[in-house]
């Protein structure tokens, strides 16, 4: 009984892997889809492309950027926090700043290099209001 139970289960996870592995999408649709409402995203390539370093929650205060995996990398950002995200270019939240705005297109950045800020952010912020 506990072994066809186990079996089952098997199977039905085995279905959903496949599934999962055969949806067509844009990049930009994967992109979109793979940055949650209520976070912020960052990614090492421009147009959310190679590995997601930064997947966080819309807490307010300051955030670190991993040394290892993302510091002085960060090519594109998606904004789904509904707050104001600011970039440091530096740890600790010091050096120079990139704000990107809570709402509308503004809250995309495809290509940081378009915006003179490419592989620059070491920290980052999340606040109710200052973009
Ligand atoms: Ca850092
Ligand atoms: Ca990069
Ligand atoms: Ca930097």
């Amino acid at each position: 009984m506990r072994l066809g139970k186990s079996l089952a289960l098997t199977g039905t996870l085995a279905l959903l892997a496949c599934g999962l592995g055969t949806t067509p999408a844009s990049a930009a649709a994967q992109a979109a889809a793979s940055c949650p409402s209520g976070y912020v995203c960052m990614w090492e390539d421009p147009y959310y492309g190679g590995d997601l370093y930064v997947q966080q929650y819309a807490i307010n205060g300051h955030h670190e950027i991993d040394g290892w995996n993302g510091d002085n990398e960060i090519s594109s950002v998606i904004n789904n926090t509904g707050k104001c995200v600011v970039l440091y270019a530096n740890d600790a939240w010091s050096g120079r700043t990139h704000p990107i705005q809570k709402s509308g297109a503004q809250r995309l950045r495809p290509d940081l290099r378009l915006n003179g800020y490419d592989n620059e952010a070491e920290s980052y912020g999340i606040f109710n209001s200052g973009c």
